[in-house]
């Protein structure tokens, strides 16, 4: 395969309900999507998935817009590759930037997926024909609007629902839903909020008594060691999602054992050949995994969705349907789900989802074109 032109789009969705973490509210996301031509005019869309701002991770829509448009489509173009593994290789020389690397990565998998034939759950190695979706659910005004909200959820079917988290927001609305809802498969995420100065830990230890399935990056990404001190004391299980951007870091957190359950980001790691091999190494260290969401539009759900049928992933993963986040996608049909599973496409080739370009061009507020050459 050779990619002979590339496309950025910076396109704009509204939120249907906005979203609270413990570092910022967002009522709209702005992903960039990236449109590769291949020599023989096959198309491929990828996804960058990157928050606006630098509060999940460094990135920030500008920084990938950069790093994409002058130094991976460049290092990609008019280069011959046979497999979308291959890619990566290309950009060795970039380091980190991640969510960049993700979308250019994934517009490579779409493109080689389609130009062969094979449905992207097939090429990445998947097993299953329908995942199970969980839901993510923002900080709220008060415990009671959460309740309301977490009860919309189970009524729509999602089986398990994650709380986001932060210092002061934490024990009482935990309380709260598990009091509403004694038997569901419930999580908190705290987006390394929390420090291990003593009144953090206890509102951690107090969260331990709620039969959580997992507590969800507690701490800072780069502070390892706390999580491993944190997994002797607490019952709940402790996920790592920040902390691992690469397989470095997962085998420096399986080796200090500061992970007892893995959530695989697509965007975290640069893309599903980085997520697939963090999969294999996580299942070789028996560390159940799932596959983390970023809001993502159409083209990086239904890689998610892709992803979340490998055999590793036993946990429901953040793949919940288009129409949980956007009125409006932009991948035609969108991703759906019923009573909480989703369908994997292995009928049709590449994702299974085409994308809307009329629309994409139409909430778009900037593009640009790189070429070979
Ligand atoms: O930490 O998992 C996270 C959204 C934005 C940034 C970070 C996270 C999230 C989510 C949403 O939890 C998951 C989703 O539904 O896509
Ligand atoms: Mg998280």
């Amino acid at each position: 395969m050779q990619i002979t032109a590339a496309e950025l789009f910076a396109a704009r969705l509204p939120l249907v309900h906005e979203f609270e973490t413990s570092s910022h509210r967002k009522t709209y996301l702005e992903h960039i999507l990236v449109r590769v031509t291949g020599a023989d005019g096959a198309v491929g869309w990828g996804e960058i998935a990157s928050p606006s701002g630098p509060y999940y991770c460094a990135e920030t829509v500008q920084s990938c817009w950069h790093v994409a448009e002058q130094y991976l489509l460049p290092a990609v173009l008019g280069t011959g590759w046979s497999h979308p593994r291959e890619v990566a290789a290309l950009w060795s020389k970039v380091r980190g930037n991640e969510f960049a690397k993700a979308g250019v990565d994934l517009a490579c998998w779409d493109l080689w997926a389609t130009a062969t034939g094979t449905p992207l759950a097939r090429a990445l190695g998947g097993t299953r024909d329908r995942v199970v979706a969980g839901v993510s659910l923002g900080i709220e005004p008060t415990p009671e609007d959460l309740v309301a909200q977490v009860a919309r959820q189970i009524e729509a079917g999602y089986p398990r629902v994650k709380l986001k988290i932060a210092p002061g927001w934490d024990v009482e609305p935990v309380r709260a839903v598990r009091a509403a809802f004694p038997d569901l498969d419930l999580h908190v995420d705290a987006n390394g909020a929390y420090t291990e100065d003593p009144d953090h830990l206890a509102a951690l230890r107090g969260l331990d008594d709620f039969g959580l399935t997992m507590v969800e990056q507690p701490f800072a990404p780069r502070d390892l060691l706390a999580h491993a001190r944190l997994r002797r004391v607490l019952r709940t299980p402790v996920c790592l999602d920040e902390s691992v951007a690469d397989l470095h870091d997962l085998r420096t957190a399986l080796a200090l054992d500061a992970v007892a359950i893995l959530n695989i980001k697509v965007s975290r790691m640069g893309g599903l050949t980085a997520a697939v091999a963090a999969h294999d190494l996580a299942r070789e260290h028996d560390v159940p995994v799932w596959c983390g969401g970023m809001h993502e539009f159409g083209i990086g759900r239904a890689a998610n969705v892709a992803l979340s049928s490998l055999p590793g992933f036993t946990l429901p993963s953040d793949v919940s349907a288009s129409e949980k986040y956007y009125a409006r996608d932009v991948v035609r049909p969108p991703v759906t789900a019923d009573r909480g599973l989703v369908d994997v496409p292995w009928k049709q080739a590449g994702s299974g989802h085409q994308v809307d370009e009329e629309f994409v061009r139409e909430i778009s507020s900037r593009t640009a074109r790189v070429s070979a050459g």
